[in-house]
């Protein structure tokens, strides 16, 4: 721990900090990247936040940041009528490092970032009010409401097909013939298999075709979990974090992740399934938060394709969370040796619930557009 603290130290030397750095500890409870805040003396001074980018599943951390930065300055220039101090507190704000670049390859070859850490804020694992989930709702509305003119064409794909369920489902079959043993026969396994099987067609030919078909390819977050909100102490909604997946897709697919983070009782990894409930007020919150600053520029068909998202991409966490345990873990960060299969179980139980309050959430959407 020493060592990986000193590494720290080490690594933020190369950034343009404002004064000494005193401490440097883990934060965070993101999957992919690894996160560090470092604080400065005196003590209430700025602070920072390092991160090591995944460099398996960001290989090309220079288009990666490129992306950020993009998205970073766009936000800004939206928010040019705030001061300096409230614009870094509702975007993103890359320190750059001494040479001036977005980030420090060191001699390791991993790659490093800095960003401004915003202070007073928390991002939160499971929702438990309406509050926050209509201050996420207002967040990601706004986010995408920001960006609908940013020029798709300057994004770089840095991870393609992401959201692409055929993409996944073409991964778990790979996946199954790499390792045809081990894993991939274990009965709960098996079970999921079944489960999945039951319902591509569904998800492939209706549910994205509904999506697709009514909506057009817009820039969109592409990873709206809850906890990629920072919220402040009254939990007002103060900035959308994790940009690494900014690229174009349809609005229904962030509406749907943000969905299956809210409305669970219990959480994204939850072993005991009976703790895994709809939480029906929470969505209705964020629909009344995203449809206040989304509504006016979705079209209807966009309004309506939204709810196919909320089934798309549940299913699709459990087919990349199982691909991810039958190839033994290389993508997501795990705790504990058949994470990845628990996240996948509690996914599946979601879908369920999901799937047995479907007419009620729709009218719920319905609704909020006509009142
Ligand atoms: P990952 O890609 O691993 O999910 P994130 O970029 O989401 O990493 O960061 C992990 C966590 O660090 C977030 O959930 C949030 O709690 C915290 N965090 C990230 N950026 C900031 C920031 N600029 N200010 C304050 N906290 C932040
Ligand atoms: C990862 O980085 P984080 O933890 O916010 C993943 C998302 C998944 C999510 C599931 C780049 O998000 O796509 O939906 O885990 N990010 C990437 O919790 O794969
Ligand atoms: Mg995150």
């Amino acid at each position: 721990m020493q060592n990986e603290i000193e590494l720290i130290l080490s690594i933020a030397k190369h950034f343009r900090t404002e004064g000494a750095i005193v401490q440097a500890y883990r934060y965070g409870s993101g999957h992919i990247n690894d996160t560090y805040r470092l604080d400065t003396a005196p003590e209430g001074g700025t602070s920072y936040l390092l991160q090591r980018i995944n460099r398996f599943i960001f290989p090309d951390a220079q288009n990666l940041m490129e992306n950020v930065d993009l998205v970073c300055r766009h936000l800004q220039t939206k928010l040019a009528h705030l001061g300096k101090k409230e614009v870094q507190r509702k975007t993103l704000t890359i320190i750059p490092t001494h040479t001036n670049q977005l980030f420090y390859k060191d001699t390791n070859g991993e790659s490093w970032r800095m960003f401004w850490l915003i202070e007073n804020t928390h991002s939160v694992d499971v929702v438990t009010t309406k509050m926050q989930a209509y201050a996420a709702g207002i967040a990601f509305g706004s986010f995408q409401r920001e960006l609908a003119d940013l020029d798709a064409k300057k994004i770089h794909v840095v991870l393609p097909r992401f959201h692409d369920i055929e993409h996944r489902l073409e991964n778990l079959h790979k996946a199954l013939r790499a390792h045809p043993k081990g894993r991939a026969k274990e009965e709960a396994v098996e079970v999921l298999l079944r489960e999945i099987a039951s319902r591509e067609t569904a998800m492939c030919q209706d549910f994205l075709q509904r999506i697709v078909s009514a909506s057009p390819l817009r820039i969109i977050h592409n990873d709206t979990k809850f906890n990629n909100v920072l919220l402040d102490r009254d939990d007002q909604p103060q900035c959308v974090i994790d940009l690494d997946t900014v690229m174009p897709g349809y609005v229904a697919f962030d509406f749907g992740d943000a969905i299956r983070t809210i409305i669970n009782r219990g959480r994204e990894d939850e072993r005991d399934l009976n703790k895994v409930k709809l939480n029906v007020p929470l969505y209705e919150a964020y629909v009344k938060g995203y449809l206040e600053k989304a509504g006016a520029f979705l079209s209807d068909g966009e309004i309506e394709s939204l709810l196919y998202g909320v089934y798309l991409l549940p299913f699709m966490q459990v087919v990349r969370f199982l691909t991810d345990y039958i190839e033994y873990d290389p993508y997501y960060k795990t705790q504990f040796s058949n994470h990845n299969l628990v996240r996948a179980q509690a996914q599946f139980k979601l879908l369920t619930e999901l799937e047995s309050q479907r007419d009620k959430l729709r009218s719920i959407i319905q609704h909020a557009i006509t009142s």
